[in-house]
């Protein structure tokens, strides 16, 4: 396969500092090299330029923080992926999952004739503790990074939701895997909205074998599938290295198996990974842990 991976180093929609690094640190832990080996041929198209929090003013637009910066890295990231040819598969690196409304855009915009709701039907699977489904005015923190799927779907603000030129996911075509901490008004949000959302109650009781099976069925009218792998989706104890860490996650092996699986069915076209603060880690395990993960969603295999 053909790899361009392409850094998001913002850290603009986090309520913490450091995941501006995330990019750097998963190639540090020889990611390019690690998909090399497996016999893909690799381009490292570099980073998004993003600005730099110091500079900026926090609240210059009406109390969403950081918003027309995260815009314009969205919308940077999205035209990047949007302009790769055909065949490429984008491994996108964050970054705080906010950079995920520019990577999932620009994947749906692929390909696409130019105009006003263009795009290809995209199938997006979150793996995620989190459902990212708040709206600025549900959000309780007020950080982006809680906002991205909602926005994706057309909710919240529009300078977010028009990244896509008129184009936006179906929420039927939504996945979630992971997840264990959903804010109350998110909760009844997702429900109106039919987003399937499995929960980690849902992964100890069906198993990740069961979910990917009904996943793949659920989205198999697809024209293109987009992992977004936040690492906080993981268990603290295999990923430390995240800014909100909520306990009862996958555990190592159920990430591997969850990839293992995806890449068998040879749906997938593109992937993030996001979330990664090597601040907060301990001896870059974290993006070490991410870097195996995107591996077995590319083909690597035990025997
Ligand atoms: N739901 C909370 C917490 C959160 C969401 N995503 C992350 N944290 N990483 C919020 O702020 O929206
Ligand atoms: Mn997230
Ligand atoms: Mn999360």
């Amino acid at each position: 396969m053909d790899i361009s991976i392409l850094g998001i180093p913002m850290d603009l929609g986090a309520g913490r500092r450091g995941v501006d690094m995330g990019a750097s640190a998963l190639r540090n832990a020889q990611l390019a090299r690690t998909l090399r080996d497996l016999g893909h041929s690799v381009s490292d198209l570099g980073d998004v330029g993003v600005a730099i929090p110091e500079t900026l003013d926090k609240h210059a637009n009406g109390g969403l923080v950081f918003l027309e910066p995260i815009v314009d890295a969205c919308r940077s990231a999205a035209e990047r992926i949007a302009a790769l040819p055909e065949t490429a598969f984008p491994l996108t690196l964050g970054g705080d999952h906010s950079v995920s409304m520019g990577t999932v855009t620009g994947n749906a915009l692929r390909g696409a004739p130019a105009g006003q709701g263009a795009g290809t039907r995209l199938g997006l699977i979150w793996v995620d503790a989190h459902t990212d489904y708040n709206t600025p005015t549900s959000s309780p923190s007020g950080n982006i990074h809680g906002m991205p799927v909602a926005h994706l779907t057309g909710l919240g603000d529009p300078r977010l939701t028009g990244l896509g030129g008129g184009w936006h996911m179906r929420p039927e075509d939504i996945v979630m895997i992971g997840i264990r901490s959903v804010d109350t008004r998110e909760r009844e949000a997702l429900r109106e909205a039919g987003i399937r959302a499995y929960t980690m109650k849902d992964v100890d009781q069906l198993g990740i074998t069961r979910i990917v099976a009904e996943t793949l069925e659920r989205l198999g009218g697809v024209e293109r599938l987009h992992v977004s792998f936040d690492a906080d989706a993981l268990d603290p104890g295999v990923c430390p290295g995240v800014g909100t860490p909520v306990p009862g996650g996958l555990t190592y092996r159920e990430g591997h198996l969850l990839m293992e699986l995806l890449s068998e069915s040879g749906r997938v076209t593109s992937m993030d990974i996001v979330e990664v603060n090597p601040i907060l880690d301990t001896h870059n395990q974290t993006a070490e842990v991410m870097v195996s993960m995107a591996a077995s969603l590319l083909g690597q295999r035990i025997l």
